[in-house]
């Protein structure tokens, strides 16, 4: 059992596609571990995105996704990691394969609707960044032993 941290970004949050998005990580059979709507701190923000620091749309990056509230979420499922990022599929929605989410909803590099961990030491480092332990819940479904044999 792995957990992912995914962020509706503000495109998403704009265009009302979370309801939409989100019941495909459902209907996956992931499960969710925690959620809620934010306006993202900068500080926040700057520090999630450290990595691309130095690169030139760091700024423009970090001013839209505090353009407007995000809803944040922990996914939780086997391989989750990996079974999110190949269901938002390529950065850019014009590279993104039909079928992925970025792929039949975006056509951009920035608005690229969600963000997910892109591995295990990242996830676990953006759900310390953004939830707190209380705010993350253990539970179990009743569809669960349909979902995983
Ligand atoms: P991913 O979201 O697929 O993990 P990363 O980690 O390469 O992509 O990029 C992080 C975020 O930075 C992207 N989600 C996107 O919003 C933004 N981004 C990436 N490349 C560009 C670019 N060339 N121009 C503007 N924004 C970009």
């Amino acid at each position: 059992m792995e957990r992912t941290l995914i962020i509706f970004k503000p495109d998403a949050m704009n265009r009302m596609l979370v309801g939409q998005i989100l019941a495909r990580f459902e209907a996956k059979g992931l499960r969710l571990a925690a959620m809620k709507l934010q306006q993202s701190p900068r500080a926040q923000v700057e520090k999630h995105y450290a990595v691309h620091a130095e690169r030139p749309f760091y700024g423009e990056l970090c001013d839209f996704m505090t353009s407007a509230p995000v809803v944040v979420a922990i996914l939780e499922g086997p391989s989750a990691i990996r079974v999110v990022r190949s269901m938002l599929g390529a950065t850019n929605g014009a590279d993104a394969a039909p079928g992925t989410i970025r792929g039949d909803f975006g056509l951009d590099k920035q608005y690229n609707l969600v963000h997910a961990s892109d591995g295990e030491e990242t996830a676990k480092q953006e759900i310390e960044l953004f939830f707190k332990p209380e705010e993350i819940v253990d539970w179990q479904r009743a569809g669960d032993k349909w979902i995983c044999s």
